[in-house]
């Protein structure tokens, strides 16, 4: 069983990656990413696909041309845990994001 995120762990997570908020009514966090057009998105989305799997840890997501907004959580543990934040670390630098 994965354990979910102290709230210590939580706060820390938000300080750390700009721009992920909680989401309303879920123990989850989403980000919207913008990309310069539908291939560019989709070239990120390959990426992180082909990561999510190798990890066995995968987001929920929805791209409309050049815009893809991700949900992570863990649903194995009911909330936001370790292996959200590392996916959350590989999204923001498929997406070009500095640390
Ligand atoms: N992806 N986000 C997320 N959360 C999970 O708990 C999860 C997953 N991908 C695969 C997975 N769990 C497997 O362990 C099985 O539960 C399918």
């Amino acid at each position: 069983m994965v354990a979910k995120l102290s709230p210590e762990e939580r706060s820390a997570f938000l300080k750390d990656h700009p721009g992920w908020a909680e989401v309303e009514s879920r123990d989850a966090v989403k980000k919207s990413f913008a990309f310069d057009n539908f291939i560019e998105a989709w070239g990120f989305m390959s990426r992180v696909a082909l990561a999510a799997e190798k990890a066995d840890h995968h987001p929920e997501w929805f791209n409309v041309y050049n815009r893809v907004e991700i949900t992570l959580t863990t649903h194995d543990a009911g909330g936001l845990s370790e292996r959200d934040v590392a996916l959350a670390a590989f999204i923001e630098a498929a997406a070009g994001e500095d640390d």
